[in-house]
């Protein structure tokens, strides 16, 4: 390997410190092991590099901006890591066709700035936009707050170039909106989290940028009433940019963090940060039963440090001692039953634990923290979040949920597909991954296949 990065002139790194910063993502879980870092700068790189890991049967682990939450870019089992990270060029805006095509390695706030001067932006919004890389959020199809506008990255990408485990490179979908002969082998690479392909290159769809916002930050008494709230919203026809849930506990959670008063003086509770893109409210303050103490933001200022709460959250809890993730997704009207259930028995079967509850309410995706204030020297309480899954994804799967809403499955998820895959269509996506990728070099362990 160290010949051929030579031979085209790529940065390779195999120092263990620097093994440990690329080996790993936001997970935390897993010990590092890893080969090298490999930095290729062009779609030949890439090619040239699977093509020898192909040959010489090297595991590779494709990586973006590692701000994953399942461990989806770790290196564990002596793999090559490949980063994206200086295929960063945005190579070309279409104006007519509304596309912006990239390098995978573009960080996801570097396309945005790109975009808003010309009115337009790619309408994927997540809390890590500062690191995370296109070429991750394709890979893992990743979700945000604005799904319940404008639905999962999936919808945003015209065209795809990949590189397969063997180096062919293939254009899928050759820049076209319509295309319809046959499946769509660009989606399935789409969310297949480095699998069956390493996404070099992506052309975007965009769309304008929401015309105006406003910001409503309103209390609620639990998630039942959140969801009132979001239905009334949706009957008056409120134009709903964004819907998220943050209880009490992660809001107290992260105003600590902050160093901020309560926004809503003495009375702590849930809440629920709204975008509507609209100017106007008055048709929402007097169809839907908002709470008197709910807040419009006023300034910019204000609604960014509103935003700033709800996104800071990971971060916040990432400084208390311990914590497990749970990323799941239910109907909506399941929500109020499913967690009513899990409060149940929590204390229970998690004692001295905190159930920390957020996420986008706005498409029945909840984010659930166990969190600890203690820390988790020698894996104890690992091992005992793990030992619960069993009991968590049966309830998620009683009510017909999914066990991964948008942070895919990683290494952390791996062992409890069943809950949401059925044998037959896990059968199928093995037989897929044995055609595109026969030696199983593509991020071993990883994802459903
Ligand atoms: C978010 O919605 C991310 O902020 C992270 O998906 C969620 O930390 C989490 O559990
Ligand atoms: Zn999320």
């Amino acid at each position: 390997m160290e010949q051929l990065a030579k031979s085209r002139g790529l940065r390779f790194l195999t120092n263990t410190n620097d093994l440990d910063h690329w080996g790993r993502d936001w997970t935390h879980y897993f010990p590092v092991n890893a080969l090298g870092v490999i930095f290729p700068k062009t779609v030949a790189d890439v090619s040239e590099i699977l093509k020898h890991c192909h040959t010489h049967r090297i595991c590779v682990v494709p990586s973006g901006g590692r701000t994953g939450l399942v461990g989806g870019a770790y290196a564990t089992q002596g793999e090559l890591i490949l980063s994206l990270s200086q295929m960063n060029r945005i190579l070309d805006w279409d104006p007519l066709g509304l596309t912006v095509k990239v390098e995978a390695g573009v960080i996801h706030e570097t396309l945005q700035d790109y975009l808003r001067p010309k009115g337009f932006h790619w309408p994927v919004d997540l809390a890590a936009k500062g690191s995370c890389q296109i070429g991750g959020n394709l890979a893992t199809n990743a979700g945000g707050v604005r799904v319940i506008k404008y639905g999962m990255t999936r919808r945003w990408v015209q065209s795809l170039t990949v590189v397969m485990a063997n180096g062919k490179i293939l254009e899928l979908n050759g820049d076209l909106e319509k295309n319809n002969t046959g499946p769509c082998l660009r989606d399935l690479v789409i969310g297949s989290e480095g699998t069956l392909a390493v996404i070099a290159e992506a052309r975007l769809k965009v769309t304008h940028l929401p015309r105006q916002c406003l910001t409503l930050f309103a209390p609620v008494e639990n998630p039942a009433a959140a969801l009132t709230l979001l239905q009334s919203l949706r009957e008056c026809g409120a134009p709903l940019l964004a819907f998220e849930f943050i209880d009490k506990a992660s809001l107290d959670l992260v105003l600590k963090h902050c160093g901020d008063p309560n926004p809503f003086g003495e009375f702590m509770s849930d809440a629920v940060l709204i975008d509507l893109e609209t100017t106007d409210v008055s048709d929402v303050y007097a169809k839907t039963a908002l709470d008197p103490r709910t807040i419009l933001g006023e300034s910019h200022s204000q609604v960014q440090k509103f935003w700033h709460y709800r996104e800071i959250i990971t971060e916040a809890l990432d400084s208390m001692g311990f914590v497990y993730k749970h990323d799941v997704s239910l109907p909506q009207r399941e929500i109020p039953r499913f967690l009513k259930t899990v409060d149940q028995e929590f204390s229970r079967r998690f004692p001295g634990a905190t159930n920390f509850v957020f996420g986008h309410f706005g498409d029945g995706n909840l984010h659930l923290n166990f969190g600890y204030s203690a820390k988790d020297p020698d894996g104890r309480r690992l091992a005992h979040c793990e030992a619960a899954n069993d009991w968590l994804f049966n309830l998620v799967h009683q009510y017909r949920g999914a066990i991964s809403a948008e942070h895919g499955i990683g290494l952390l998820k791996r062992a409890y597909l069943r809950f949401t895959k059925s044998p037959e269509e896990l059968a199928i996506l093995h037989a897929l991954k044995k055609a595109m990728d026969p030696h199983a070099i593509l991020n071993p362990g990883k994802g459903v296949v």
